[in-house]
């Protein structure tokens, strides 16, 4: 179902990519709470194995041996703790479930697993969950090495080898029943929903008939009959930037202009709505391109942001600004994503995410890594979470400044992101309003009288006066600073009994734009 079952108005997810569940037990409770996060996307639960070559890289979680639920984040204890401890404070947990595949076909014989349990790539073996080769997909995939070989057929795309991983028959009762079982394993213990991995290559109707047998949530934390919210992760393929160039030609060829999503494939992201939300890849391609200037875009263009850009129905998507793989190169995307490696235009891009009404908003929350880029691809995009010697991951140790230590970078702590995402909650359910734009890259918009943004992207300096729908008084800017008590440690602004306010945004501002909400009222 499409209801994220977030608590107390909260409203937007994180994703603690490659936390410890200890660690996330603690951030639910002293940082995710208090900061009305509505809950966090976790990494996958599940047995995964463990590559030796490269070094434990992050993309060995999505290669499940079974679904036990020890992993390079913890034990099943230690999961069960942190669903607990996040629940008793209304902070959901998010499963990222793996269930088109087990690993990859080349993924050898043994026990490096990150339970130690036993399994054979070659033969089809994972006599943990079990499974064996009369569960995979071998039969149906009809091209010579099992591989998917074009995206523009969609058999393949369902029934064939995403870079070798080996394929879940999902049209088998056996295997529904095994990855509800795992589901509803999860669900019992706490969960409140599911990121649902590589969508795209299942089949809607095998999706269907699992999430069919998924149980409500725990009534412990949820009201009976609560559904578990399920988002599914559909992106553009690995061939689609040669898929798109080559359908540039052709149609340039035939001096034809059409306009171009960025699935360009046909399996389309709508056969995924009736089941769940689904990622809106373009958004985070469309909005980095805005935010960088890059193709002419321009910030006035957001006026019509959302469905009014081609993106899918408001209710129907997950957005982000970046995620797990478009930040390293992975997968859809493109150059044009912002990352916390660009930080200033990042908290832009998550200024104007997290302020504008349309879709399920989703925090990014990175580990820093070694990017060595050679001809424009980084050679290190495989690189792990911060480890210990031994290859443990490194728990997320706060500084006294409230930013976090050992290379993890913790956007979700960043004043700006973190007090844009408080915004979000207080003018929940308001309509974008009061629109203003230069016809540049200096733009505003009030959510009804709740809460209002001012940007500058351009090169010079703003200074204009703005109906913003609010109530006279003074308020604090939570971009520059925060609201203690009475005081504000950043900008203040004032606004008039008309609603009138006048605000001066420098283009060489440290955050060149200013928010004000319902909240940080003085
Ligand atoms: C996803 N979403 O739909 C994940 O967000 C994405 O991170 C996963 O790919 C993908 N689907 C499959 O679960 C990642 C990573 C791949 C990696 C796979 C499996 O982006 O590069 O593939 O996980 O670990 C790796 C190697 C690849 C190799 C494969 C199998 O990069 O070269 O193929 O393992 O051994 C021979
Ligand atoms: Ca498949």
């Amino acid at each position: 179902q499409h209801n994220p079952n977030t608590k107390h108005n909260r409203t937007s997810i994180v994703h603690l990519f490659e936390w410890r569940w200890a660690d996330i037990a603690e951030e639910c409770e002293r940082y995710l709470a208090p900061n009305g996060y509505g809950g966090v996307q976790i990494s996958p639960p599940s047995e995964s194995i463990v590559v030796s070559n490269p070094w434990h890289p992050w993309w060995q979680r999505y290669q499940p041996i079974s679904y036990n639920l020890c992993s390079r984040s913890g034990t099943e204890e230690e999961l069960k703790d942190m669903i607990t401890r996040c629940n008793n404070v209304g902070v959901n947990i998010y499963v990222d479930a793996v269930i088109n595949h087990m690993c990859g076909a080349s993924g050898g014989e043994g026990t490096h697993s990150s339970c130690g349990s036993y399994f054979n790539a070659k033969n089809e073996d994972f006599p943990s969950v079990p499974y064996s080769s009369w569960d995979f997909n071998d039969d149906k995939c009809k091209t010579p090495n099992e591989e998917i070989e074009s995206y523009g057929d969609i058999f393949q795309v369902r029934d064939c080898r995403l870079v070798s991983l080996l394929d879940l028959a999902l049209e088998k009762d056996y295997v529904r029943g095994k990855v509800a079982e795992y589901l509803n394993k999860l669900i019992d213990l706490g969960v409140a929903g599911f990121r649902v991995d590589a969508c795209k290559h299942m089949w809607p109707g095998d999706l269907t008939n699992v999430y069919g047998r998924l149980k409500t949530l725990n009534t412990t934390w949820f009201s009976p009959g609560t559904k578990p919210f399920i988002y599914q992760e559909v992106s553009a393929s690995h061939q689609n930037q040669s898929y798109l160039k080559w359908l540039f030609k052709a149609l340039t060829q035939m001096t034809v202009f059409q306009v171009i999503d960025l699935g360009g494939e046909p399996i389309k992201a709508s056969e995924y709505f009736e089941l769940g939300r689904v990622t809106e890849f373009k958004y985070s391609t469309k909005l980095g391109k805005v935010v960088r200037k890059w193709d002419k875009e321009k910030l006035s263009y957001l006026k019509s942001w959302g469905e009014g850009w081609g993106f899918m129905p408001s209710d129907k998507a997950m957005v982000f600004v970046d995620n797990h793989d478009n930040q390293r190169g992975h997968a859809a995307g493109g150059a044009s994503v912002l990352t916390f490696w660009d930080s200033r235009l990042y908290k832009i891009a998550a200024g104007i995410m997290l302020a504008h009404p349309y879709g399920v908003t989703r925090v990014m929350s990175s580990y820093h890594w070694d990017r060595h880029f050679v001809n424009g691809k980084d050679q290190n995009d495989w690189m792990g979470p911060p480890s210990n010697a031994n290859g443990s991951t490194k728990p997320v140790p706060i500084n006294p400044d409230s930013t976090c230590g050992d290379k993890w970078i913790c956007e979700h702590r960043w004043r700006q992101i973190r007090n844009m995402v408080i915004f979000r909650n207080v003018v929940d359910g308001q309509p974008l309003s009061n629109w203003w734009d230069n016809g540049n890259n200096q733009i505003a918009f009030s959510r009804g009288s709740k809460g209002f943004i001012v940007i500058n992207n351009d090169d010079w300096a703003m200074d204009v006066t703005l109906n913003t729908s609010l109530p006279m008084g003074t308020y604090c800017d939570v971009i520059s600073g925060d609201k203690s008590g009475s005081s504000c440690t950043g900008k203040q602004v004032s606004v008039a009994a008309d609603g009138r306010a006048t605000f001066s945004i420098s283009n060489t501002d440290k955050d060149p734009f200013i928010a004000i909400h319902a909240d940080s009222k003085l």
